[in-house]
């Protein structure tokens, strides 16, 4: 890090930025058990079977599925598309309510399939879906509510539950942030119609790229595996519409070396968590976001607080010089991206307005040493102390 303390209370700053691969970023990949990993790899070559349900693939969903106690996991190239399989093999149509401040990935993925994303608003506290705002959305159009474990906290799950029943919807959740995260005991995975995980590079359980289905629905896990496949029932037989969304071995080999280090993984996020809390928790202009019972500690948020409207633009530009790459996630609002932002009808949505013009979200990877963590906290520190210095200086460049 290019951290010199002179330089921030100068504010001649922003000079010797390290190298964008040196700086601290949001989410460098998590631990795996490397020797482990080589010898899958070794074993995938000489086998010579890479892909479509091989050996490793079936004993990642199986280790997938055991851990999060659902009857079946269906692993597929990514959380995009674990969303768009899902969404197709529940047979969503017409609109489905979806919370406007989440990853665009969650939006697109219905609008893909020719569905119209109905925007809710997201609670104050830790930025879940309101449920109190659904009611007031549901059409005659509506298929379906996809909510959001944002964060890797678990979102009303009980009151979803109840409304989704009570108006005979479907109840899909984004799980992306949230695997090893549980719900009053639970796991994670089991709820709703079906859960939607990402397996990316940065995430708790990472497969380079990947994602899978998690449901106790039979019927639904068949037909969505089937659409993994092209839509193949049988050599040569096709049944429905389908499309190429496999995981391959040796990415399911990258998910078994880190299930091997899951619980090492969950417990060093929790100590990264812990140690940004006690350094920047009460900082004067920033607000730590709670973890809710049962949250997996992955993402590190904080909103900031401070007078100034562009304060935490400032202190991302100040982070971003000092070799810490913040992220604003997930500004501006889904419903103020390309196309969602042509849509006739604007949203009601003020809390995600206001939430997406504060959220940053600190480096908390597992390269991310306790040292690493004081020294960001202190370049915040300072910075939020001299807001109003680095706003004049940097004037216009915000
Ligand atoms: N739903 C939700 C709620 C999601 O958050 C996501 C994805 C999805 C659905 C869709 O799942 P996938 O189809 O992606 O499986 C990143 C991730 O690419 C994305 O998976 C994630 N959410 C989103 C929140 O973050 P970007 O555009 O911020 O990625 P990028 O390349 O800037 O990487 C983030 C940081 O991680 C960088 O600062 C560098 C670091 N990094 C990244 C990679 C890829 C590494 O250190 N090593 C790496 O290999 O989207």
């Amino acid at each position: 890090m290019g951290y010199r303390k002179e330089s921030i209370q100068g504010l001649a700053i922003l000079g010797g930025t390290p190298a964008f691969e040196n700086a601290l970023h949001v989410g460098k990949p998590s631990l795996a058990d490397r020797d482990f990993f080589l010898l899958k790899v070794n074993a995938i070559l000489d086998r010579q079977w890479y892909t479509n349900s091989g050996p490793e693939l079936r004993e990642f969903e199986e280790a997938v599925a055991s851990f999060t106690g659902v009857r079946h996991c269906i692993s597929v190239c990514n959380g995009t598309k674990a969303l768009e399989i899902a969404i197709r093999a529940l047979g969503l149509t017409g609109e489905v309510i979806v919370p406007a401040f989440t990853f665009v990935a969650t939006v697109h993925a219905l609008y893909w399939q020719g569905i119209v994303p109905v925007f809710c608003d997201i609670e104050r506290n830790a930025h879940q879906i309101d449920v109190e705002k659904i009611e007031k959305l549901i059409t005659p159009r509506t298929s379906a509510i996809l909510a959001v474990h944002l964060w890797g906290n678990a979102c009303d799950i009980d009151a979803l539950e109840q409304l989704a029943e009570k108006h005979k919807l479907r109840l899909v959740f984004d799980a992306s942030h949230s695997f090893g995260a549980t719900y009053n005991g639970r796991s994670i995975g089991r709820f709703g119609d079906a859960e939607a995980v990402s397996f990316h590079a940065t995430k708790m359980i990472q497969t380079f790229e990947g994602g899978a289905i998690l449901t106790n629905n039979d019927e639904l896990a068949n037909r969505a595996r089937t659409m993994t496949n092209f839509g193949f029932v049988d050599y040569d037989e096709v049944s429905y519409i389908g499309t190429n969304g496999k995981l391959s071995e040796i990415h399911a080999a990258m998910g078994l070396a880190c299930l091997k280090y899951l619980q090492p993984t969950m417990e060093s996020y929790k100590q990264r968590y812990e140690c940004y809390r006690d350094c920047l928790g009460g900082v004067h202009g920033l607000r730590m976001l709670p973890r809710k019972p049962g949250g997996n500690y992955q993402y590190v948020v904080f909103e900031v607080t401070h007078d100034l409207p562009n304060a935490r633009d400032l202190l991302c530009k100040v982070l971003k010089e000092e070799g810490v790459i913040a992220r604003r996630y997930f500004y501006p609002g889904c419903h103020n991206m390309a196309p969602y932002n042509s849509f006739p009808a604007s949203p009601d949505v003020p809390v995600t307005d206001e939430v997406a013009s504060k959220v940053v979200v600190l480096p908390s990877g597992p390269s991310v040493t306790n040292s690493d963590i004081e020294t960001i906290a202190s370049i915040i520190i300072l910075a939020m102390q001299n807001m109003e210095r680095i706003a004049n200086n940097l004037k216009g460049s915000v």
